[in-house]
């Protein structure tokens, strides 16, 4: 038992070192980056592809961008953003449940990334791993739509508490689904009490100007600006 631990917390210490200087290096460079992270379908690349448009304006000609997908299998959201024009590398992990700094470190290596860029991170889709496992990044960012219930907060609290901010997508479907906004609102506030609830809907774009506010605040902040 206390072996198994030990192994755990060496490969978590030997993660965390690689990450810190992914994210020294990213920084020294003035590339901000962020880890978005929620379940399966949540709407991870919806949301960034949101902020692709805002951000890079009319044939992604304004703020430099790039996007790293994170998958199991395929390359499916890779090539749905590479048609609108961004940036984007594919990681498949072939089964593992969440991304880790080796696999940034790799792609990292063979990305074409501009000083002063945004670098876009869509985890494994999943409540639970990748909140264990940091990647070099600025800030945590959890994706949370109103499909998958109102309770999410209080299941899967440890995503919830490492990330800055919590995307709530799909406000369409809410009186569908029924969904409960102040109770995961308490169970956000519980879980994570500096963490704003920014609602989208990533279909047509809705709430993602004041997302895309709020990561450039952050953005400043976390530079010091
Ligand atoms: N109605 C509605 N559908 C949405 C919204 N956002 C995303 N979707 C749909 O939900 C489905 C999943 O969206 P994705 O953005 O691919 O979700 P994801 O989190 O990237 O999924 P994985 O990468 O498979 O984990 C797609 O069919 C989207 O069109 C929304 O705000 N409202
Ligand atoms: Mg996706």
């Amino acid at each position: 038992m206390s072996i198994s631990i030990d192994i755990k917390r060496a490969i978590y210490e030997e993660n965390d070192t690689r990450a810190q200087a992914i994210n020294a290096s990213l920084r020294a460079r003035g590339i901000f980056t962020i880890n978005i992270l929620g379940g399966p379908g949540a709407g991870k690349t919806s949301l960034i592809s949101r902020l692709a448009e805002r951000l890079g304006g009319e044939g992604f000609a304004g703020e430099a961008l790039a996007v790293i997908e994170g998958d199991v299998a395929s390359d499916i959201d890779t090539k749905f953003l590479r048609e609108l024009g961004v940036e984007a590398y594919q990681i498949e992990t072939g089964g593992d449940c969440h991304l880790n700094a080796p696999m940034i470190e790799s792609i990292l290596s063979k990305m074409r990334l501009k000083d002063g860029s945004w670098l876009l991170i869509e985890n494994i889709g999943n409540l639970v791993c990748p909140a264990e496992y940091v990647i070099g990044e600025d800030l945590k960012l959890v994706v949370a739509s109103v499909a998958e219930g109102s309770d999410k907060p209080y299941k899967y609290p440890f995503i919830f508490a490492k990330s800055a901010a919590c995307v709530l997508t799909k406000i369409d479907l809410a009186g569908a689904v029924g969904f409960d906004e102040a109770y995961f609102r308490a169970g956000l506030a519980a879980t994570a009490p500096l963490a704003p609830l920014l609602p989208i809907n990533g279909r047509t774009g809705e709430g993602v100007d004041a997302v895309l506010d709020w990561l450039r605040a952050s953005r400043a902040r976390l530079s010091g600006a």
